[in-house]
């Protein structure tokens, strides 16, 4: 009897409890009430429970091999969803992985948040020694586009609101997150802990072009003898991709595709100017960049590559502080690319007259000229093969599958496979951007399978496989519908490099003649070695059909790549170097 009242006591009392929720949760709820329903991170103390929750709550959580490839499937999710992609990382050293993808979201426009468990602040403060001590803030930084850290659980909402809208609005970019380890075990009333979420409202909002900006681009574009458009990421970015095409097409300029913008229009439309890229940037007066920035890709607006003819710039962008940035731009346009292509369209009117007949015809011609000379190179079965017989097979099975996702990463690997594959369609082409950054390859090619569901090819060189190659267990733990298809010529560049001095091997130089095809069936995946371009095809076709996580060993000539591909130009050379 005695003991009954007590229980009945103990229960009313629990009853009278306020119930609570906590830092965990919060985080949790404050992501999916912003549809951010994917983590891609590594585990480990402060945050192994909490993705463990964020995984029983819904969310998706990808666990991987090594920060810096979940932070580049990160990076690569914001830029094919507009929405920030999420990375997940321990203090200190996780943090560190991690931070390489966060400084590449920034450097190449893509919106992504770095959310990083952290020590105490109290300890971390005076240096006195924590489990993996840092100051991540501080640190972080430089490298992002904004840097917050939540210290009290009722602030999660804001902070997280503050790094979702800092991620996407204007110029996308990086933004880190710090969450001290003691947040997350802070319990706050839960009505409470609710209210205090923020759903974003219009995170990245339009920002529409000033009327003279867009008057006087047309005026200068209507002007032009010899009109080039050049389309960066940026356009490709803004899924405004009917809007572009239709003004491209209005507009019967030629245009030059930037390489992750490759496809906004098919590289086989009439008017694609890729396979003359020498002659429209040295020949053209008119220049209207869309979302490509004039940086070192564009060889900075000037010097050799643009020819002596006198040239005025058009650029879209909707960074103020891009204009100008390399050389004077004559119509700056600034506003959302969108926007900005919609008031171009509008202010174009019925009739726009078509570019001079002579420089469209020059462009085609040099255009069909050059891709005459390239088709007999892509049709040799040799076996080693070389970059041009291998390439020709995957350019033909990109063709007949366009809404496959396509990864590329490497020197030559990455030169030739840009020039040669066609892409068909908009945002199917990613790649190294802006750094020519090695090691985006496996956490690309998980990233765009897990965002897009689509089958992925990855096209990867053997030194750039080997940045991230160890997510091929992530791929074969997740099942995703990933081929690799390693360009093997034993080496950075080419795999024939002697070292003169001693009996180590030459820099440059792998072991030769390695199977990396036996690496994926460690973990259960399929590999081939591919001596041909016709064992080639024939495993590729067989990959993308089935879906299986597959990794082909392409046998490429060792002696057959260049030194750094298309850009040894940028090597410093030594007046007094010994031979
Ligand atoms: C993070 C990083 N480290 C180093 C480099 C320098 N680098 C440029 S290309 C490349 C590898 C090229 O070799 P591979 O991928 O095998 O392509 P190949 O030219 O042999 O086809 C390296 C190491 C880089 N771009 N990024
Ligand atoms: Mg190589």
């Amino acid at each position: 009897m005695a003991e009954a009242a007590v229980k009945t006591k103990d229960a009313n009392a629990a009853d009278a409890q306020p119930e609570l929720t906590d830092g965990f949760h919060l985080v949790i709820d404050a992501l999916k009430l912003n549809g951010l329903d994917t983590i891609y991170g590594v585990p480990g103390i402060p945050i192994t429970d909490f993705g463990r929750m964020a995984q029983a709550s819904g969310i998706r959580v990808i666990s991987f091999r090594h920060e810096q490839n979940a932070g580049y499937a990160a990076a690569i999710a914001g830029f094919l969803t507009k929405k920030p992609g999420v990375c997940l990382t321990v203090s200190a050293p996780g943090f560190l992985n991690g931070l390489t993808a966060l400084a590449h979201a920034t450097t190449n426009c893509f919106p992504m948040i770095l959310i990083s468990g952290s020590s105490e602040r109290e300890i971390v403060d005076l240096q006195q020694g924590d489990y993996e001590e840092m100051d991540q803030l501080a640190i972080a930084k430089p490298l992002c586009k904004a840097a917050f850290r939540v210290l009290h659980a009722q602030d999660i909402g804001i902070g997280l609101a503050r790094a979702i809208r800092a991620a996407v609005s204007g110029r996308p970019g990086g933004v880190y997150l710090d969450l001290p380890a003691k947040l997350f075990g802070q319990a706050v009333d839960a009505a409470a802990g609710e209210r205090s979420l923020v759903k974003v409202i219009d995170p990245a909002p339009a920002q529409i072009p000033a009327p003279e900006a867009i008057k006087r681009a047309l005026d200068m574009l209507k002007g032009a003898k010899r009109p080039l458009i050049i389309l960066g990421k940026g356009a490709a970015y803004a899924q405004a991709d009917a809007a572009i095409r239709s003004f491209v097409e209005k507009s019967g300029a030629p245009f030059l595709p930037m390489s992750m913008a490759k496809g906004l229009l098919p590289d086989t439309h009439a008017q694609c100017a890729g396979a003359a890229r020498s002659t429209v940037l040295k020949d053209s007066d008119v220049v209207l960049l869309i979302g490509a920035r004039l940086n070192w890709l564009l060889s900075h607006g000037k010097g050799k590559a643009w020819g002596d003819a006198p040239k005025k710039f058009i650029q879209v962008d909707i960074e103020p502080k891009e204009m100008d940035s390399n050389v004077e731009i004559a119509a700056p346009v600034v506003g959302d690319i969108g926007s900005v292509v919609t008031a171009l369209l509008d202010g174009m009117g019925g009739h726009w007259p078509a570019p001079p007949a002579d420089w469209i015809k020059s462009v085609t011609s040099k255009r069909d000229e050059n891709i005459a000379k390239m088709a007999p190179r892509l049709m040799n079965n040799n076996s080693p093969m070389d970059y041009h017989g291998a390439l020709g097979v995957l350019r033909t099975i990109v063709k007949e599958r366009p809404d496959a996702m396509l990864v590329n990463e490497g020197a030559n690997t990455l030169d030739l496979a840009r020039g040669i594959i066609d892409v068909y369609q908009p945002r199917k082409r990613i790649d190294v951007g802006t750094w020519g950054v090695m090691g985006i390859g496996m956490g690309y090619a998980i990233g765009a399978a897990i965002e897009t569901g689509k089958p992925v090819l990855a096209i990867e060189g053997d030194s750039a496989f080997g940045f991230s190659g160890m997510e091929i267990e992530t791929i074969c733990r997740y099942k995703l519908p990933v081929c690799v298809v390693i360009f093997n010529n034993d080496g950075i560049y080419r795999g024939t490099d002697v070292n003169s001095a001693n009996s180590d091997p030459a820099t440059t130089v792998f072991v030769k003649g390695a199977r990396y095809d036996k690496l994926i069936e460690a973990f259960g995946g399929a590999g081939v070695n591919a001596t041909s371009p016709d064992e080639l095809r024939r495993a590729v076709n067989a990959a993308m059909d089935s879906g299986t996580p597959t990794l082909i060993n392409a046998v490429i000539d060792s002696a057959a790549g260049s030194e750094s591909g298309r850009i040894g130009n940028l090597n410093p050379k030594s007046a007094v170097r010994k031979k």
